[in-house]
């Protein structure tokens, strides 16, 4: 086991990682930017190293401050949390060069999932189900038209080295497929310095519903269910939640099994997401992130698994502690991310916290690194905390949730969570019945 782990993140994932840490008796490295000297996960570690000045590219992004912050501590390990390293290939190459373990996937899984073209042809060949459409990269416009017309309209032209819904186009029709082509090309050449493209059937009212898996990196692999993660405004998730209300037992074992065995397959360490659209009863593979996400407490909530002891067990070669007849889904988990921006424009909203109460109670937990009196700095993402309620059903959940709310207290600035008491009072949210859609849908029609 890992005698010492530096924590290359902020905010609630880096307590999150110390918690995890200390309970494994790991000591603990932060490091922070200049911005965040007075940070929760600063005073919390054992020590602390300062890696630069407040912007990412210079300090949370800065492989070299942070590759000489873990030497100078004698850390033997990395944990990147979610977002700046987190799926840097690069970055976990350098480390293993250096004798230092990453705590996540090989950089070699790291770089296949990020290039989108590579990632749907290894799923596939794996065994998992993906969206119909170009086997590769589409090379010229005639082959697109050939592809289109097979598959059928609408189509969806996509970036390779895109993700996240950037760099895609729509075209309903053969007229509108050589401007997508070439506006998604550009744009993609543009934003990525990498212009190639490919094809998919547009799935016009999907949900989105992703598998969490834990590999051993040396054959075995198990799935913790799925998360529905439909509820999202411009790409950025609000409202997440296990099990997916769209899914019984048996969908919900077939597609984790079949995920679980490619996984298994492929040799993947650590803890992985598998996206999916789901449409009229189907999964179609999306994407694979290939990190701890930030909804992984739902997941948590509903298997009593702990996936951050379980990444640190697999990267420091202990394995899994769990297999998977052991794992059992009980009751029901929302996750609603508190941001620090308008309720209406999400407009980030920094500036001074000046009272801060969360609520308690049975099946509530909090995630978040603020706290009253604490100032938010303006470089960084506005997330400001995870509320996570769990219940027996859905329905406990969702009265849980709402008491929950109806206590949670931020002062000071304008946060998300008068949203999120419409969207717990809202019938098609109480009847599970929405798709990828649907906040944008219902923010509209509330202007
Ligand atoms: C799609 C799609 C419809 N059809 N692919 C958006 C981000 C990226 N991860 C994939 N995305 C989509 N891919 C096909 N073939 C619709 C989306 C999409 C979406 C997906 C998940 C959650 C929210 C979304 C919002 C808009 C579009």
């Amino acid at each position: 086991m890992f005698q010492k782990i530096l924590i290359a993140n902020r905010g609630e994932i880096a307590l999150r990682i110390l918690r995890a840490a200390k309970e494994l008796g790991i000591k603990t490295v932060a490091v922070h930017s200049t911005a965040d000297a007075d940070a929760m996960h600063v005073r919390l570690a054992d020590e602390s190293v300062c890696i630069g000045p407040p912007p990412s590219r210079e300090s949370y992004l800065n492989v070299h401050q942070i590759v000489a912050a873990c030497e100078i501590t004698g850390a033997d390990a990395i944990h990147p949390g979610y977002g700046f390293l987190s799926e840097n290939a690069k970055f976990a190459d350098i480390l293993d060069a250096h004798n230092i373990t990453f705590i996540g996937p090989s950089a070699e899984h790291i770089r296949v999932m990020g290039d989108k073209i590579e990632a749907k042809k290894t799923v596939k060949r794996l065994g998992i189900p993906v969206v119909p459409g170009s086997d590769g990269a589409v090379n010229d416009e005639n082959e697109a038209k050939r592809i289109a017309a097979d598959i059928g309209y609408p189509v969806l032209i996509k970036a390779s080295a895109g993700g996240g819904g950037r760099g895609m186009k729509v075209a309903r029709n053969e007229a509108g497929l050589a401007e997508a082509l070439s506006t998604a090309r550009a744009e993609a050449g543009a934003a990525f310095g990498d212009d190639a493209v490919y094809i998919e059937k547009y799935l016009e009212k999907p949900r989105h519903i992703e598998v969490q898996v834990m590999g051993d990196g040396a054959g075995r692999a198990v799935h913790l269910g799925e998360r529905d993660c439909s509820l999202q405004r411009r790409h950025q998730k609000v409202w997440e939640e296990a099990n997916s209300p769209a899914l019984n037992a048996e969908q919900r074992n077939r597609i984790g099994d079949t995920v679980a065995k490619a996984m298994a397959d492929l040799g993947y360490s650590g803890a992985g997401t598998i996206e999916f659209l789901y449409e009229n009863g189907e999964f179609y593979f999306i994407e694979m992130n290939t990190r701890l996400q930030v909804e992984h407490p739902v997941t948590e909530a509903i298997t009593g698994i702990d996936l951050v002891h379980e990444q640190i067990r697999v990267a420091s070669g202990g394995g899994l502690s769990v297999r998977q007849e052991d794992i059992r889904f009980s009751g029901h988990a929302i996750e609603c991310r508190i941001n620090a921006e308008d309720p209406r424009t999400f407009v980030p909203s920094p500036g001074t916290i000046t009272h801060f109460h969360t609520p308690g109670g049975l099946g509530i937990r909090v995630d978040s690194a603020v706290y009253s009196g604490y100032r938010i700095p303006p470089y960084y993402d506005s997330l400001i905390g995870k509320l996570i309620v769990h219940g027996r059903n859905r329905v406990e959940c969702m009265m849980r949730l709402r008491r929950a709310l109806d206590e949670f207290v931020v002062d000071g600035i304008n946060t998300t969570l008068p949203l999120f008491r419409d969207l717990v009072g809202n019938l098609d949210i109480a009847n599970g019945d929405y798709d990828i859609h649907w906040l944008e849908n219902y923010l509209s029609k509330a202007d």
